[in-house]
């Protein structure tokens, strides 16, 4: 039985009821009102909580949004569902298709990019399938060994185009690429960017999301915008971006994530016998980007920064990206058990306020928390589902565990919130987000 009613069983039917409901066919929607298409590091985590209802539609999930990755290798941030409107900017602002050479000409993306999550999924459905007869087993290694170049290639990517200088960390143009849009992290960076005079927008989020206060300001939007103008004016080229792009930072987070990814897709291409050279690269990014990572903390805390290219200044935040050396390792021990005092302490999970034991996305304690308003304090059940599932593969099971207890009771409400109010547990933005359900699914699979 779990907090609030629900029994595990009702809440696992709930999950898979919510997902089947988003289902749009061969994709997923984030969320079926705000975010009615697939979103690139959604529709990962949406696979990890399909694979243990059918391994089959978990691939499906994954093959749709590979067949949108771009001929440079990148996984583009939205892949817009055919003839679906009522979400802002749409493919008519994007314009990729007319203006990006290495756009996909069959389906409509975004221009940007997000969080590189895809090998969790991948390896979860190679977990799932095991555990299956024969013909399962058989798409998922029909799925890797068809997709596994496709991977590579948006690793090599993410390690090529967006790491110029090979420092180990992850550059990004826009705030959306980093998954944490209006993070308190991207606040200095963004006062560098001043919008110009662009074509007039209608928001459509507050048209679902009605107390605007659980959303990015209009100020917000009006650089967010700006930006995509930038990257136009330069046909999404990657060369021109870093030197045009007035937002430009280094994101540890990312990063940490990146190098954790590459870790989990090299132990998978040994284990499948793919091209030693391949494994060879992912194992030398994993290392490079932990690293990066770990180049950016602060001896004592291990807390991790991110870098504003641009003003050239690290920016230190007390929020979820200081723990970014937990995904991925490469602390010395000491350091890493203080950063894990801290995760566990009374600036995040252990607030004696807060109504489940889960990571805020910024710290009550700090300046910067807001409870209601968006990454600036709210607790996102997925975050809460990747530090737990990256605390199991470290060998931290108790924590892990914690997590998912934790996470489960607040799940419990059965509104599968976007996020909460971390104080009173009160589920904000979207409902029925897919990736919510999907956590779930894990958790309780
Ligand atoms: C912009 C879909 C996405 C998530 C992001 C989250 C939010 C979009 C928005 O929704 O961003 O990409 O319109 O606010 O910040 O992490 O992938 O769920």
């Amino acid at each position: 039985m779990t907090d609030r009613g629900f029994t595990s069983t009702q809440l696992a039917a709930r999950a898979a009821y919510l997902l089947r409901g988003n289902d749009l066919g061969t994709m997923t929607s984030a969320a079926p009102r705000l975010y009615p298409h697939m979103w690139s590091w959604d529709a990962a985590f949406v696979a990890v909580g399909l694979a243990p209802l059918s391994v089959e539609r978990a691939v499906v999930e994954l093959d749709t949004l590979l067949s949108a990755q771009w001929k440079n290798g990148m996984i583009p941030h939205i892949v817009f569902a055919n003839g679906v409107d009522g979400y802002f900017p749409g493919p008519s602002r994007w314009l990729t298709q007319s203006l990006a050479a290495h756009a996909p000409s069959h389906t409509h993306t975004s221009g940007i990019t997000q969080p590189p999550v895809h090998a969790i999924a991948v390896q979860r459905i190679l977990d799932h399938a095991r555990r299956h007869g024969r013909s399962t087993r058989a798409v998922a290694e029909e799925f890797l060994d068809r997709r596994w170049p496709d991977l590579v290639r948006w690793h090599r990517w993410l390690a090529t185009a967006r790491d110029i200088d090979g420092n180990g960390r992850i550059a990004l143009y826009h705030g959306w690429e980093s998954g944490m849009d209006n993070s308190p992290r991207w606040d200095a960076p963004y006062a560098g960017v001043v919008a110009g005079s662009m074509p007039e927008y209608l928001r459509a989020d507050l048209d679902v999301v009605t107390d605007a206060r659980q959303r990015p300001t209009d100020v917000e939007y009006d650089r967010y915008l700006w930006l995509l103008e930038e990257m136009k004016a330069v046909r999404y080229d990657d060369t021109e971006l870093a030197k045009v792009m007035s937002f430009a930072v280094e994101d540890v987070f990312v990063s940490a994530v990146f190098s954790m990814a590459c870790q989990v897709l090299a132990a998978i291409g040994e284990e499948h016998s793919m091209p030693r050279a391949d494994v060879r690269d992912l194992n030398s990014w994993a290392d490079r980007f932990q690293q990066g990572v770990v180049a950016t903390t602060d001896a004592r805390s291990g807390a991790a920064k991110d870098f504003d290219i641009r003003s050239g200044r690290w920016v230190a935040t007390e929020t979820l990206a200081m723990f970014a050396p937990l995904l991925c390792g490469g602390l010395d021990r000491d350091v890493e058990r203080v950063l894990l005092r801290t995760f566990e302490g009374p600036k995040f999970c252990g607030h004696p306020d807060l109504r489940y034991a889960v990571p805020p996305s910024t710290s009550p304690v700090s300046r910067e928390f807001r409870p209601r308003e968006y990454w600036r304090g709210p607790v996102w059940p997925v975050m809460t589902w990747l530090f737990s599932w990256a605390f199991a593969r470290r060998g931290w099971a108790e924590r892990a565990y914690l997590l998912k207890s934790e996470g489960l009771r607040q799940a419990a409400d059965g509104s599968f919130a976007e996020y909460y109010e971390p104080f009173t547990g009160a589920p904000l933005g979207s409902m029925q987000q897919s990736w919510t359900a999907a956590a779930v699914l894990d958790w309780l699979g």
